[in-house]
């Protein structure tokens, strides 16, 4: 299938629901035939940025080594989803550089802290608010909400299913030759 290489890039809080979105995107896409890879903190901090933490540097060379890897992937032809916090600006706009400004979509997975909070899945907060949990974005590190995201997501007000329709109905147009 001819398919244009496309960078989604999703950046929000922890629990904003950046992982879920682009996980049953990436399904999506693949159950229509792109070749397509995701790349999230899962992926990535266990390997190729297992030595990095989450001080500002730290972060800021996350998202340097994920925009490179991600360029290679769309090079070679692939739609790429990544799924990082990224609570920088400048790094996000160094990505889309590094990518090229042309094949670099925008989108905010945005979700109050309070909401993000309330949720915790996976106990973060709770321990971040202990002080358990150094440099915790929205906590004790900074988000930089994107000034003109190319695409904004609530999922605070709008579901998973109706958030990933708007989704798939913004990107899918873009991949196609
Ligand atoms: C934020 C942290 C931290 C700190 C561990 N701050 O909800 P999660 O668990 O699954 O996703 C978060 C993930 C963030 O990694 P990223 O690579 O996306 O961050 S960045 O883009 O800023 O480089 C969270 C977990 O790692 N986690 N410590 N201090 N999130």
């Amino acid at each position: 299938m001819q398919q244009e290489p496309q960078l989604v890039w999703l950046t929000g809080l922890s629990g904003s629901g950046k992982s879920t979105l682009a996980l049953r995107l990436e399904h999506h896409l693949f159950h229509q035939g792109y070749k397509v890879y995701l790349l999230d903190g899962d992926n990535i901090r266990n390997g190729l940025c297992r030595d990095l933490g989450f001080s500002e540097q730290d972060r800021k060379e996350n998202i340097r080594r994920v925009a490179e890897v991600s360029r290679l992937l769309l090079d070679a032809g692939m739609v790429v989803i990544c799924a990082f916090i990224s609570p920088y600006a400048e790094e996000r706009e160094l990505a889309r550089q590094i990518v090229g400004p042309d094949r670099f979509t925008e989108v905010y997975i945005s979700c109050p802290l309070q909401v993000c909070e309330q949720r915790d899945t996976k106990g973060l907060y709770a321990k971040a608010r202990a002080g358990l949990i150094a440099n915790f974005t929205g906590i004790s590190a900074p988000y930089e909400v994107p000034p003109h995201p190319d695409l904004t997501i609530r999922t605070d007000k709008e579901s998973i299913d109706a958030s990933l329709d708007k989704l798939i109905t913004f990107v899918e147009p873009q991949l196609r030759l």
